[in-house]
């Protein structure tokens, strides 16, 4: 690790923060609440507040009403290109870089950032952990919303303008990436990532194997990338009645008592590199199980990291 994450000399914060402010590309305006909702509630807990600076703080905020899929796009690439400078600042700060959407597009920008900083040190794999597939391109995309669009993006196919982040590169490698939860996707994005081989456990396997094995052989496969991990988390890979407040809730889930250590071990392998948690849709939230789950997947962070750095 030529990361300053554990080196003595840096006073870094054991957690830089960023926040993805949109809702744009999946047209909910809910999820452009998620971030700010998250960040008052963390505010409440001081203990964790310590621990965290907040780096970036991406937001659009123009009207969704009249917003076709085309100037969507265009807007989002925008939104991508400043998250994905900011990410790669943050990550090359020293410090665990964490996201928090926002919708799902903040992936593209979000992973090129993470990706082009260690880029140095080779590939960074990538646990994707989702209801969806998140693989169509703008010709494969029944609706044009974007927050479907991220992970082909990463692997070098859709929008110019959203796989061209910062460098023209793919920012990832198929035999380096795995989908976890999946059960809610289109023939066109299975087609994609079977073509380019990409292994997806779906949510039976998931079922009938348990999140633990399948975790194993999750870390085998993003582990073989030279430059460390990073895990997506977008909320509705989770069982909605678990974590509700999403805006494309998907039934038969993963559990969140059986998710939340899960996360946990991926997090305080040394070889992680970042988090991002989204579609956080807080007007969907009953009972705040889905901030409750957020705090709690931020709270064994700062404690795995704060322990791991001293
Ligand atoms: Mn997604």
């Amino acid at each position: 690790m030529s990361l300053p994450m554990n080196s003595p000399v840096f006073d870094a914060p054991a957690l830089r923060m960023l926040a993805y402010a949109c809702g744009i590309a999946g047209q909910f305006a809910g999820s452009r609440d998620g971030p700010s909702v998250f960040r008052e509630a963390l505010s409440t807990l001081p203990a964790l507040a310590r621990d965290i600076s907040w780096d970036s703080w991406i937001e659009d905020s123009r009207p969704f009403s009249q917003i076709g899929p085309q100037e969507a796009l265009r807007a989002v690439t925008g939104l991508a290109a400043g998250l994905a400078a900011d990410a790669r600042a943050a990550a090359l700060r020293g410090g665990f870089p964490v996201l928090i959407g926002g919708d799902h597009s903040a992936a593209a920008g979000y992973w090129s950032g993470i990706a082009q900083a260690h880029q140095p040190r080779g590939d960074i794999g990538l646990v994707w952990i989702d209801a969806h597939m998140d693989s169509h391109t703008p010709f494969t995309s029944p609706n044009g919303y974007v927050h479907g669009m991220p992970l082909a993006a990463l692997l070098g196919h859709g929008d110019p303008g959203l796989t061209g982040l910062l460098s023209p590169r793919a920012k990832l490698r198929p035999d380096r990436v795995c989908l976890i939860g999946t059960r809610d996707f289109e023939p066109e994005e299975a087609a994609l990532l079977r073509t380019l081989d990409v292994r997806v456990f779906y949510m039976g396997e998931v079922r009938s194997r348990g999140l633990e094995r399948v975790l194993d052989d999750a870390l085998e496969i993003v582990g073989r990338a030279p430059a460390g991990f990073g895990v997506t988390l977008d909320l509705d890979g989770i069982e909605p009645g678990d974590a509700p407040g999403v805006s494309t809730p998907s039934p038969n889930g993963l559990r969140s008592d059986a998710l939340l250590p899960g996360l946990r071990r991926l997090l305080r392998d040394r070889r992680c590199v970042g988090l991002e948690i989204s579609e956080f849709n807080p007007s969907e939230d009953k009972d705040g199980r889905t901030l409750d789950f957020m705090l709690a997947v931020v709270a064994n962070l700062v404690r795995d990291r704060a322990a791991g750095a001293s």
